[in-house]
């Protein structure tokens, strides 16, 4: 029979205070598995707690930047006395800055390059081992668009995300023979703060232009929502995809596959 439970499972979904990991995370929940959880500082944490507890999950969340490896390590160990575990890692903290190439600083790129990319390396470089001591885990990256496609002024993020498509099918080539699957979820435009400056409403009431220019890109007509990627999400850390590794799943409405509506 086919099993998408997570009954018994302990996720560790970086980054889920709120948006899409917040998302993938209740998902998670609602299909047996204990959640923890990390953001970057003690604020979101407990915004995080709150959320998930409205929610009716009690999750176990803790102050971690993903890119400090010190600190990963040292929540890796703690979650694994104080939680058990890790069976399954979401790579999905993550930041965006949309600056022309030109005018992004060295310093700014490589923010980028470090929380998106390097990130998800300390991350499952400190989960991988007590995975393999376990007999096999699952890791997920959120990747993106942007993970095959470029656009003015993401030119970082791009360069991460495309990075982190790689980083993924490498972690499934190295370790899949653990019974380690790898692989990444590519979200299309999800409706959530990282994307609220590219939906703003117009000053004369008209949608933001890259917003119509976004619907006129997407078959479904439409921006997504993080619980658009639940079932996806929910697959990947499921045993019903022991066979899958090194695949990034898009899940974008068809942004990939079309040309775009011609304008009217
Ligand atoms: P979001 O709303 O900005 O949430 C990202 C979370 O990661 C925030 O809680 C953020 O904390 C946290 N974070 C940032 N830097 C961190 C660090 N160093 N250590 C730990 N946590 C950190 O983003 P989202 O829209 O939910 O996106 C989540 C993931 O999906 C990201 O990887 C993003 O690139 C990817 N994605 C998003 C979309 C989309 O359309 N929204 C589409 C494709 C892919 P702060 O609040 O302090 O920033
Ligand atoms: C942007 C958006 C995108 C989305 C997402 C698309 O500025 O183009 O923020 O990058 O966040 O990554 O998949």
């Amino acid at each position: 029979m086919l099993d998408f439970s997570l009954s018994g499972k302990v996720a560790l979904v970086t980054g889920a205070s709120y948006g899409i990991g917040f998302a993938l995370a209740s998902a998670y929940a609602e299909q047996g598995a204990t959640i923890v959880f990390n953001d970057i500082n003690q604020e979101l944490v407990d915004r995080g707690l709150a959320a998930y507890k409205d929610a009716g999950i009690t999750a176990h969340g803790y102050v971690c930047d993903v890119t400090d490896e010190e600190q990963v390590n040292a929540f890796v160990k703690q979650v694994t006395e104080e939680v058990g575990h890790i069976n399954i890692l979401v790579n999905n903290a993550g930041i965006i800055k949309r600056i022309p190439m030109c005018e992004m600083t060295a310093a700014e790129f490589r923010q980028v390059i470090d929380i998106d990319l390097n990130g998800p390396f300390i991350m499952s470089k400190a989960v991988i081992p007590d995975m393999i001591a376990q007999g096999g885990g699952k890791i997920i990256n959120i990747c993106s668009m942007m993970s095959e496609l470029g656009r003015e002024t993401v030119s970082a993020y791009a360069a991460a995300k495309g990075g982190l498509k790689m980083l993924t099918k490498n972690i499934a080539s190295e370790y899949g023979e653990y019974n380690i699957q790898c692989n990444g979820i590519g979200p299309g435009y999800i409706a959530t703060p990282q994307t609220a400056p590219l939906r703003e409403v117009q000053p004369d009431g008209s949608r933001h232009p890259f917003d119509q220019f976004i619907i006129a890109k997407t078959p479904a007509a439409r921006w997504g929502e993080a619980g658009d990627l639940a079932g996806p999400a929910v697959f990947l850390a499921s045993s019903a995809s022991d066979f899958v590794n090194g695949h990034i799943l898009y899940v974008d409405g068809g942004i990939l596959a079309y040309i775009g509506k011609q304008p009217q």
